[in-house]
């Protein structure tokens, strides 16, 4: 199977959906990439039902096969998370199936970390070497001293086996260098998280405010449907970003903030909302706590104080404010995704959050809604062993209000140093390509240089896997069953993944590999399922469905009968120790932080420099697509977003391959210039996944730069551990590209 599409089979696979006609003007228009589902044909169709796994949104899919060959890939009509459409990653998806570099075989290395050097191994050898390892570890250590890095679906089965192992140090990128600091500003504020995906009413609201969310590029899903449709109902948007997005190309404001100055907007809007009376005082009167102390803390923090700060006039500060005071409470300030810029961020999501209470658009229509979701009972499993020791003990008096364990904690716990109890000595990584997705690699290299065992479990020869002592080929979500999607939203959902494809070469589903392990180790009793087919069957049998069911229908629907909004004047209970919405929070207030937001200054770029930002584009996933023989056809490489002026100081030309210098001295890999008027003079932007190092992907090696090799200062966020990753500076390096 190694027919490849070549861009216009897949245009047309694609079948443009969602119109960019609809949506009229456009720049460059990533909405006209939604491919659009639609019927079938002939007697040799055959349709599997899935969830994509291309990014988290999860979309509920049906993957095809015409006369037994791979054919398209289409949303399933019936997901109220796609409603029959997949983003362009989501149709490509059939292009990490088909990927001729994917891991094959599982490898175990023969020379020194980070050479690339393996042996090719039987699945029992590979099992044995890891299982003998994590005994020695066990032994010697503790098991404790093993960590799991994870991300994506798979990841469940790992985690129940590093349970059963005895260590609880389990972690994800989607904490602290993703969502971490909006999760904990939330339910600081309002006593709940806001999850994924999101209970943002996109649909029903009148005014969406962007602080650097840039919906469009960030291709999620529903969210941008949502927000195509709100396009087209001609709602307020309002985008904040240093650059011009494409959101920003559909709003009616765009504020083309400095960089790393958001705070000080929030709080002035925070300002005029209280000066001019535009908050919701019958909503703050019932459900808040501490408005005086809020407005006494603001009092200072003007438009005209944040004008030279932000660069934002206060006459456009005070006009915004107005919009959103006049749709409310049908307004939404985004509470963003990714969110780890510069150490500050739990305050300044949580200066978001603050605005959005005033405005009273919690519970309500048009604001935030209480979303629904299944319960659905776990097949039953011995109780894990209590592990002596976890991360949290290690650092006892580091971030108190972290709610995960940070994953560049775990990277730093495996550095060994001489006050801390232990160092990690294990490693399994499961989807996380840590080079290219936790900032500072070469601190945590000295770590890696120290483990006594290394495994990573991929679909691809990503970097990480260059470190591995063992690699462990996983095939792909195509290939293999996983465990339900249980997604949030406005009803509950359930979804399934059953296998289209046999998994190619040697590659296993994770799930099997896991309990293969845990038979090796002794600790079959927590995998206690004949296999995924009889565990599935299980838990749908428990919501009154089945697997049988389910491989007909792929995605269920269930009633929900608690209402989505509810703060229309009713008693209601928050999830806070005061019960109410804590616009000054006690406990941050407990742990010695602001109850208060305040505004935070950022260090600025030094002459001849500019601040390095990133983000992400519309036809790929991080690094994991980037190499995808038919995504790649849709972009292949990075640019680095120029300021035309500043281009011109430079004599930089349009298309001009350049490298970058970070302010540690790092140099980036070479990246082509787009010399642009859409990005400020004191900013640079790159999407973030290209420039990869790893020689076996052969498509998307060395093309284009890397940002997180630029990312070698992070700045902490003292709340909850969350890495910003925006106080970077670059500058050019013309002659050397
Ligand atoms: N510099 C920088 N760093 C960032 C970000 C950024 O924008 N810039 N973004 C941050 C954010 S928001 C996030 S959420 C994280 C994401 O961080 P990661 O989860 O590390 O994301 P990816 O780069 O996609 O790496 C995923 C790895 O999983 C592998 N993979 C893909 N599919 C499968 C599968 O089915 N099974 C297995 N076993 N492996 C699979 C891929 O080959 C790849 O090696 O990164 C964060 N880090
Ligand atoms: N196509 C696609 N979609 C994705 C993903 C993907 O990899 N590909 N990843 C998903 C994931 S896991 C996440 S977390 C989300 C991330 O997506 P988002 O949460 O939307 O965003 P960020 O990556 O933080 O935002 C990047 C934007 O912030 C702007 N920006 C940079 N610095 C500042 C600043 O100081 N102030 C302001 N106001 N704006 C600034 C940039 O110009 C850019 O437009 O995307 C999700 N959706
Ligand atoms: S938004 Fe796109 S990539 Fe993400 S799950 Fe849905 S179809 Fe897949
Ligand atoms: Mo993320």
């Amino acid at each position: 199977m190694s027919k490849k599409l070549n861009r216009r089979e897949f245009i047309k696979i694609s079948s443009l959906g969602l119109g960019g006609a609809a949506l009229g003007c456009s720049l460059f228009d990533p909405f006209d990439l939604m491919g659009k589902a639609k019927g079938f044909a002939g007697p040799s169709i055959e349709k599997f039902p899935t969830y994509c796994e291309i990014c988290f949104w999860k979309c509920a899919a049906w993957a095809v096969k015409k006369d037994a060959e791979p054919w398209k890939i289409e949303g399933n009509e019936n997901d109220p998370l796609c409603n029959g459409r997949l983003c362009p990653r989501g149709t490509g998806g059939i292009g990490a199936y088909l990927d001729d570099e994917r891991l094959k075989v599982p490898l175990i290395r023969t020379a020194e970390r980070g050479k690339q050097t393996f042996r090719e191994a039987s699945w029992d050898e590979a099992l044995n070497y890891i299982a003998k390892k994590m005994e020695d570890i066990k032994q010697k250590h503790g098991p404790e001293c093993f960590a799991l890095f994870s991300h994506g679906t798979g990841g469940i089965f790992f985690k129940n086996l590093l349970r059963a192992y005895g260590s609880d140090n389990v972690t994800a990128p989607s904490y602290a260098q993703c969502r971490g600091p909006r999760e904990d500003a939330y339910y600081f504020t309002f006593g709940e998280i806001i999850g994924s995906p999101p209970n943002t009413d996109i649909k029903n609201t009148d005014c969406l405010v962007l602080i650097g969310s840039h919906i469009g590029e960030n291709m999620h899903n529903t969210q941008v449907q949502e927000f195509a449709e709100l396009i087209q109902r001609g709602g307020t948007i309002i985008s904040v970003d240093p650059r011009f997005s494409v959101a920003a190309s559909k709003a009616k404001y765009w504020l083309p903030i400095k960089p790393a100055t958001d705070l000080a907007l929030l709080l002035a809007w925070i300002n005029v909302i209280i000066e001019e009376k535009l908050y919701d005082k019958d909503y703050i009167e019932r459900y808040a706590h501490g408005f005086e102390e809020l407005k006494a803390e603001v009092k200072d923090y003007t438009p005209e104080w944040a004008y030279p700060i932000t660069t934002i006039s206060p006459d456009l500060i005070r006009k915004t404010a107005r919009e959103m005071g006049k749709a409310a409470p049908r307004v939404i300030i985004h509470p963003g995704r990714h969110v780890t810029w510069y150490g500050d961020d739990t305050q300044r999501v949580r200066a978001g959050a603050i605005l959005n209470a005033l405005l009273g658009s919690w519970g309500r229509k048009g604001g935030f809604f209480f979303p629904a979701k299944k319960k659905v009972p776990k097949y039953p499993i011995p109780k894990f062993p209590k592990p002596a020791m976890t991360w949290w003990d290690l650092n006892p008096d580091k971030y108190p209000l972290a709610s995960e364990i940070l994953a560049q904690g775990l990277c730093d716990a495996t550095v060994p140093s001489i006050d801390r109890k232990c160092a990690i000595k294990g490693w399994f990584v499961y989807g996380v390509n840590i080079p290219m997705s936790i900032p500072n690699f070469p601190k945590t290299l000295e770590g890696i240089q120290n483990l006594e065992l290394l495994v990573a479990i991929d679909t691809m020869p990503s970097e990480i896997t260059g470190w591995a002592d063992v690699v462990l080929p996983e095939c792909t979500y195509l290939e293999r069953y996983d465990d339900l999607r249980i997604s949030q939203g406005r009803i509950p959902t359930v979804a399934l993944r059953a296998p289209v494809f046999k998994p190619r070469w040697q590659s296993k589903p994770g799930s099997w590999i896991a309990k293969e392990l845990a038979k090796k180790l002794g600790l079959e009793k927590y995998f206690p399922w004949k296999n995924m087919e009889e565990y599935l069957d299980y838990r749908l049998k428990k919501i009154g469905s089945s697997l049988k069911e389910m491989k007909k229908i792929g995605v269920k629907k269930f009633n929900w009968n608690q209402p989505l909004y509810g703060l229309d004047g009713e008693d209601f209970e928050f999830n806070t120790d005061t019960g109410k919405i804590e616009l000054s929070s006690t406990v941050l207030a407990a742990s010695g932080f602001d109850p208060v937001p305040k505004y935070t200054h950022h260090e600025e770029p030094a002459e001849g420099y500019y601040r390095l930002l990133y983000g992400r584009a519309p036809m790929h996933t991080f690094g994991r697509t980037t190499n995808n023989p038919i995504l790649v056809q849709l972009m292949s490489e990075n640019e680095v977003w120029i300021n035309a002026d500043v281009a011109k100081e430079w004599g930089i030309e349009n298309g001009q391959y350049i490298k970058l210098e970070n302010q540690d001295g790092v140099i980036s890999n070479k990246i082509k210039a787009k010399v642009t008027e859409r990005i400020r003079r004191d900013c640079v932007y790159m999407v973030h996944g290209f420039g990869h190092r790893s020689k076996m992907m052969k498509r998307s090696y060395l093309k284009g730069a890397d940002d997180n090799q630029l990312i070698t200062k992070v700045l902490e966020d003292p709340i909850m551990g969350g890495t910003g990753m925006r106080g970077n500076f670059v500058t050019f390096k013309v002659e050397e590209a």
